[in-house]
């Protein structure tokens, strides 16, 4: 057996929907710099630059092995100038003076604290940073008006801010199951977000349910969520009705892939066992009991899809983002098809394409399968 010599080049493709993107790679020390820097593109509001460092590290992640010299970076798409730049400081230097700068900044620390309030995006951390506040704390102290999202947001910030853990991500998803099957036997729970990609943690967990009957589903989100309320495990709900049907003639208010199923966004109260509860009882500031909380809150996507539509819906909320928007900018550009979270419209052949496995639609797209796990772009 053979090691690769040192010049050999590995081939990358463009889309990241062509390319396996493991969870664990080879190349962190390069890959988190470039997403602080995405990442405060996202807090300037600046798209362009936001996607392109988030795609320069997303090569990196397909990568084999570690990145030791310009040269291996030779033949690979999307990396522009400026990450280049950035790369090139992190291996001679072991650091990137833009990177580290950004870190420390103000405004970075100040938009991360206030986006990271449930309920608050960019434009609202903007506009409170340019008046002189800087986190959630600033957000009370100075009685500012919070919508009912965003004062439950505050209200379990430090737990929501806490990594999520695979087993209490299954604890949860028990929860669910019972809840689903007893409002509707035979209905179908699957995890789908971050978790399904094989995460050990998350920011939060997301699920999708669906009926084989078609139309059983149908009316089903407030019923899972009375049985939940009734059990007492929801601190927090909001629901969304789907309209897909409803506003196909009308104004697209929405990007055409932002999808219209009935979807919730809610915060379960997830009992702890001894030993999680006593371990974190001073991080979490907000017990009022002295051996810590005996639970926390937990973030949780729920969304129903009719079973027609199941494979895509799957597909769409598997993520990871970035692979879905390679997913859709490859239906469009590549094939003259359009993607979403419901169906794939062939655009020359005027007609939609039926799937009822994520197989399918790869197929469909020309794409080789990729398994959710290899989904981490
Ligand atoms: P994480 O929670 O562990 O941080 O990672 P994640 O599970 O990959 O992220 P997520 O924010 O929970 O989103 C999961 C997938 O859901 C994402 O890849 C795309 C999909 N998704 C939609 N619509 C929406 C939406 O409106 N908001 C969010 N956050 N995700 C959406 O299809
Ligand atoms: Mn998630
Ligand atoms: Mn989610």
């Amino acid at each position: 057996k053979t090691s690769p010599k040192p010049s050999a080049h590995v081939a990358v493709k463009s889309y990241a929907c062509q390319r396996r993107s493991p969870l664990n790679h080879h190349n962190t020390f390069l890959t988190e710099p470039l997403e602080i820097l995405a990442e405060n593109a996202e807090f300037m509001e600046n798209e362009g630059r936001n996607i392109a460092f988030r795609r320069s590290a997303s090569v990196l992640k397909a990568l084999p092995r570690v990145v030791r010299r310009m040269e291996d970076l030779k033949n690979l798409p999307c990396l522009g100038g400026h990450s280049l730049r950035v790369i090139k400081e992190i291996l001679e230097d072991g650091a990137s003076q833009e990177v580290e700068t950004t870190k420390q900044s103000e405004q970075f620390q100040a938009m991360k604290a206030l986006t990271g309030v449930f309920g608050v995006g960019v434009k609202s951390a903007d506009r409170w940073f340019r008046e002189g506040l800087r986190n959630p704390s600033d957000l009370i102290r100075t009685g500012q008006k919070l919508n009912h999202t965003q004062q439950a947001g505050v209200r379990y910030y430090n737990d929501l801010n806490k990594p999520v853990t695979k087993k209490e991500a299954e604890a949860i998803s028990d929860m669910v199951g019972k809840a689903v099957r007893a409002v509707l036997p035979g209905a179908i729970l699957t995890l789908t977000g971050g978790f399904r990609r094989g995460k050990e943690v998350g920011h939060d967990v997301d699920f999708l349910i669906t009926h084989p009957e078609e139309g059983a589903e149908e009316g089903m989100m407030p019923k899972v969520l009375k049985w939940l309320e009734d059990q007492g495990l929801l601190l927090y709900q909001k629901t969304t009705r789907n309209s897909y049907l409803e506003s196909r003639d009308g104004p697209e208010r929405a990007p055409h892939h932002m999808d219209r199923f009935e979807r919730c966004f809610s915060i379960f109260k997830l009992e702890q066992t001894k030993e999680c509860s006593g371990t974190t009882a001073g991080a979490a500031g907000m017990s009022e009991q002295q051996s810590g909380p005996s639970w926390r809150a937990v973030r949780v996507d729920l969304v129903v899809s009719p079973y027609s539509q199941f494979a895509y819906a799957t597909l769409g909320w598997t993520g990871s983002k970035l692979f879905e928007r390679d997913l859709r900018r490859w239906a469009g550009q590549e094939r003259g098809m359009s993607l979403s979270n419901h169906a794939l419209y062939d655009s020359k052949r005027h007609h939609y394409l039926h799937a009822s496995s994520e197989e399918e639609i790869f197929t469909h797209l020309g794409l080789e399968y990729i398994p959710p796990s290899e989904r981490n772009a």
